[in-house]
């Protein structure tokens, strides 16, 4: 299953190679591959700093609501307190489950695939990098629509990751 990072506050891209160093010790989890970190423009409002983005592969036996609800304490670990924000507004980290093996949900905290993952370049372009072959349930081939997306623009951002 894979994970979409995100952050635009409080060092962005320490944040997310911070989670994905947390993600590794998630009970009954292994970290397969993560994507390279990249930069995009707010996708919502624009009176927020830029975002780093990446997407991590993992094989876990956690369900989708067990692993969600770790999730959510990472987040809280790193100062997120979902409660309490703007919706659509900056934040020191974002942890979605965008699909989770051949998964549809509709749940009022979990829908799987995640609702936006099949629009939002700053979810496709990594995602398409880790995982070519993926198809997304309901939506179709990954790089088919990585290609007919467009908002927000996206680009490699250029630190290592754990190199
Ligand atoms: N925009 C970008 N570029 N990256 C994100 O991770 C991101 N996350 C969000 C909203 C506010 C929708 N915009 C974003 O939650």
């Amino acid at each position: 299953m894979y994970i979409g990072l995100g952050s635009n506050l409080d060092g962005p891209s320490g944040q997310i190679q911070r989670a994905l160093m947390e993600l590794v010790v998630l009970p009954r989890t292994r970290l397969l591959a993560h994507s390279h970190l990249y930069k995009s423009r707010p996708l919502g409002p624009q009176n927020q700093p830029d975002y780093i983005n990446a997407v991590a592969m993992l094989a876990t036996g956690l369900a989708p609501l067990e692993l969600l609800h770790s999730l959510w304490k990472l987040e809280e670990g790193h100062g997120r307190w979902r409660m309490r924000e703007r919706r659509w507004g900056a934040r020191s980290l974002d942890l979605d489950i965008l699909v989770y093996g051949d998964i549809r949900l509709q749940l009022p905290e979990l829908t799987l695939p995640h609702p936006g993952v099949h629009l939002r370049s700053f979810v496709l372009y990594p995602l398409a990098e880790l995982a070519p072959a993926l198809v997304i349930p309901g939506h179709g081939p990954v790089q088919t629509l990585r290609d007919r997306c467009h908002t927000p623009p996206i680009e490699r951002y250029e630190e290592a990751v754990n190199e």
